[in-house]
């Protein structure tokens, strides 16, 4: 039987329009909504985003599972569902069969929103931070899905690096043993999500947007399969002291160990934990984190569409 992919997957009409005009396009994740921010605060970072990236020119698909069905481009009403999370489920590719097969309301992480992506035909996506290897996974095993993704799924994904809550050093080893080009925005640094440097370099520091553009042409114009990630620093402004996020994410590393968490529940445990130890302060510098990434992603999308 042939795949009728419209059987499955609901493009909203702006979306699907900019599609068929070859027009820039920017997918967003919606588990940074339900499982990576408090909600009111969520349900304003959502509508700004998608107002950002409308201001570059592109349009906005945030993807979610919805009653069982794929959405690429969501509406104002299934944004605030995304952002109250009641009895959303977090969908990483292993969970996406399930909850589309027994109806349910997932949110999207980098893995299952690649996927939607991918499906759509919309090869660019902003998020905050990508999930990678876990300190201690020598022996926990806990590498998050987004790695195997980035390495099969061809999209591009723009992100403010990785938390430290992750062995960064460990996360680009695995990078590159997939054959994901890791990309710097105006760096050298592998940025580390509240903090513009982590010590580790990038494959390539591209001096603009143009220029990320046009190594996803060659890439995919050559036919190598897979995906890319760019990481793109945190404004100057915004960013954190570095020695003080040590500090906390190894308090918060400590309090998900006490508490026994495991799998899919520790990146949100952790996400929390944070935001309560700093007073808030490192949610400000999330949500700026990621309006940058939705700028300078949409500004990728144009200048792809011109080449
Ligand atoms: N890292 C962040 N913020 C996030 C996430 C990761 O700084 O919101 C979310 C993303 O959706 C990412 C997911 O894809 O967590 C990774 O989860 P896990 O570590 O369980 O693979
Ligand atoms: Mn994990």
């Amino acid at each position: 039987m042939k795949l009728n992919i419209n059987d499955y997957l609901d493009i909203a009409p702006q979306v699907k329009e900019a599609l068929k005009n070859g027009e820039p396009v920017v997918a967003l994740e919606s588990t940074i909504l339900s499982h990576g921010m408090p909600y009111p605060q969520n349900s304003g970072f959502a509508a700004e985003v998608e107002k950002i990236i409308r201001a570059e020119g592109a349009v906005p698909a945030t993807m979610a599972i919805i009653n069982g069905r794929m959405k690429a481009g969501l509406t104002a009403e299934e944004l605030e569902i995304m952002c109250k999370a009641e009895n959303v489920a977090k969908v990483s590719r292993r969970d996406m069969p399930i909850i589309m097969a027994t109806g349910k309301t997932g949110a999207t992480t980098v893995t299952t929103t690649m996927m939607i992506a991918a499906q759509a035909g919309i090869p660019f996506f902003a998020t905050g931070g990508i999930g990678g290897v876990h300190r201690g996974a020598t022996t926990t095993m806990d590498i998050s899905a987004d790695l195997q993704e980035l390495a099969h799924t061809p999209v591009c994904v723009v992100c403010a690096g990785a938390k430290m809550i992750l062995d960064i050093g460990l996360t680009l080893e695995y990078l590159e043993t997939m054959g994901v080009p890791v990309i710097g925005m105006n760096t050298n640094d592998f940025p580390s999500f509240y903090c513009r440097k982590s010590g580790f370099g990038v494959d390539y520091n591209a001096p603009t947007p143009a220029d990320v553009a046009r190594v996803a042409k060659f890439k995919w114009d050559l036919g190598f399969q897979g995906g890319m990630l760019v990481g793109n620093p945190v404004p100057e402004q915004y960013a954190m002291d570095f020695d003080y996020m040590t500090k906390q994410i190894d308090i918060a590393l400590a309090a998900c160990e006490e508490a026994g968490i495991r799998g899919k529940e520790t990146t949100p445990f952790l996400l929390a934990k944070i935001v309560e130890l700093t007073g808030g302060d490192s949610l400000a510098t999330n949500m700026q984190l990621a309006y940058n990434n939705a700028r300078v992603t949409a500004q990728i999308a144009v200048e792809y569409a011109k080449l």
